[in-house]
């Protein structure tokens, strides 16, 4: 098995990004609890996030991939301690979930899920001047948000760099009730047994996206469902295709001019993408990135650094199989010719 990248704390749901050379990554932050299993996702009751960063990869670089020896090292991670605490945000009650991050115009922006005053799932941003915080918080959630896995992108080719937010997660994280309309005030409580919707004819949920504005602490535009469709049928993907339909930890990365949009189906444990010509959709499913690991989440992101493309991710191996006590790992992906992605096996 492949180490961890960091072993004196738990972390999940990496969000890695390069700043200036140097690779950022904004994880969870696991703790312990006696709070019992659920399929809620109440024993994930995370209260800080910290932020992590290291100058190279190569140590775990495919050896097929590489001409050079790999490094007999593995590099260091430098852990920069707690950068934003729920009790340092007025709106959270609990669970601070998948964070992401951001850099416009030389200000740090980090996105993080987490539950109000009234247990409903909202999405926060703080700022900083530099990418390994301290943030100060928003006092408020960013208005029109909601659901969990916020995931940034920056797009380098478009016009004034435009800055789009991903988001959403099915079950605990509350996206199936809002079926009425992609607002807070479309909040319906009575899906949150319900889970999702089922049966023949009924069509997955999206997950959101809306473009940020300037100040990257509000939407610029209405809160759109993001399209994904089957690639036989051209038709948007079956709510009982459980192995292909969006679940939570949306990621977008960009690559020779394709938007890859991707993430976890969940309750089949699969990390999949689904690529297309705009970031604002539609989207068409084409495999999978990772096979299931331990554990029931999976989660990731997809960075290019130091001339190779990785794929950061988490499991629970350093728990011994606790699946909130997830650790974050890395591995080199690859591209066939046609921009596919090579399915990776979890080691
Ligand atoms: O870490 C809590 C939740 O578990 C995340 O928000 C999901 O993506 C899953 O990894």
């Amino acid at each position: 098995m492949s180490p961890p990248l960091i072993t004196h704390i738990y972390t999940a749901d990496p969000s890695a990004h390069v700043f200036d050379g140097k690779l950022y990554i904004y994880p969870s932050h696991d703790r312990e609890t006696d709070i019992a299993f659920n399929d809620n996702g109440d024993q994930y009751d995370m209260v800080d996030y910290h932020v992590f960063s290291l100058d190279s990869l190569e140590y775990y670089a495919s050896s097929s991939s590489s001409s050079a020896p790999a490094p007999l090292e593995p590099p260091k991670v430098t852990d920069h301690g707690v950068v934003l605490s729920a009790a340092d945000v007025p709106w959270v009650s609990r669970q601070l979930w998948a964070p992401d991050a951001a850099r416009r115009r030389g200000r740090y922006y980090l996105y993080f899920p987490a539950r109000d005053a009234a247990s409903v799932f909202r999405i926060g941003v703080a700022s900083g001047p530099s990418p390994t915080g301290p943030f100060a918080a928003d006092p408020e959630p960013i208005p029109g948000s909601f659901s969990i896995d916020p995931a940034a992108f920056v797009d380098p080719d478009g016009p004034d760099e435009p800055a789009y937010l991903y988001f959403g997660g099915l079950w605990g994280g509350q996206l199936q009730c809002y079926q009425r309309g992609n607002a807070p005030e479309h909040y319906d409580a009575a899906w949150l047994g319900a889970r999702e919707p089922a049966g023949p004819g009924a069509a997955a949920l999206c997950p959101k996206v809306a473009r940020l504005a300037d100040d990257m602490r509000s939407f610029a535009g209405p809160v759109r469902d993001l399209q994904i469709l089957a690639p036989e049928t051209g038709r948007p993907l079956a709510a009982d295709d459980h192995d292909r339909r969006f679940f939570e930890a949306a990621w977008m990365h960009k690559r020779a001019g394709v938007y890859y949009f991707s993430y976890s189906t969940g309750d089949t444990h699969y990390l999949v993408y689904a690529t297309g010509d705009n970031p604002l959709g539609p989207f068409t499913y084409a495999g999978r990135i990772l096979e299931p690991v331990l554990g029931w989440t999976t989660h990731h992101s997809i960075v290019e650094f130091g001339g190779r493309w990785w794929l950061f991710h988490h499991d629970c191996e350093l728990s011994g199989g606790v699946n909130h006590l997830r650790s974050v790992k890395v591995k080199e992906i690859f591209y066939d010719k046609d921009g596919k992605i090579t399915t990776e096996k979890p080691s």
